[in-house]
């Protein structure tokens, strides 16, 4: 059973993933936009991938007989500098996602709630693996550049990252 702390913060948790959810998608609107269809699908389909994870969250805290609270959910910014800024934003809302992660964790430490600790470590990996990801974009910009067809090139290996 979940403590009232625990349940607290798992909702919120769920919103922050629906608010991620939102700003790749409001992301993936700019790219399309502005010519950009790899980083468009890409971060559309990293869209959807953050709502499972909202979801993941939301039948936990369903399974455990508490109850999931769906609330407002902050716009997102829609209007972006160019593609580097966009991922410049993509991974800088990762290291805020991985620090509220960490913070679940200590909550479920404290509350000695051993179940959903165990529960979050999927998330402390796919931060990993999410932040990594982010990285690794960001340094197509510094190795590519976006000068001539580096654009054109970056937006290509953007794509090939769909799975
Ligand atoms: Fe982008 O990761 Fe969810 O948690």
């Amino acid at each position: 059973m979940l403590t009232q702390k625990m349940i607290q913060r798992l909702n919120e948790q769920v919103n922050l993933e629906m608010y991620s959810s939102n700003i790749y998608l409001a992301m993936s609107a700019w790219c399309a936009n502005n010519g950009l269809h790899g980083s468009a699908k890409f971060l559309k389909d990293h869209s959807k991938e953050e709502l499972s994870h909202a979801y993941k969250l939301f039948d936990y805290i369903n399974e455990t007989g508490a109850i999931a609270t769906i609330d407002t959910i902050g716009k997102p910014d829609s209007d972006f500098k160019d593609l580097k800024d966009v991922f410049e934003k993509t991974y800088k809302h990762e290291l805020l996602v991985s620090k509220s992660i960490l913070e679940l964790v200590d909550v479920a430490l404290s509350e000695k709630d051993y179940a959903t600790f165990n529960f979050l470590q999927w998330y402390v990996s796919e931060q990993h693996e999410e932040e990594k990801l982010f990285k690794d974009i960001l340094d197509k910009f510094e190795v590519i550049g976006m000068e001539g067809r580096g654009l054109f090139m970056i937006d290509r290996e953007i794509a090939s990252l769909v799975q």
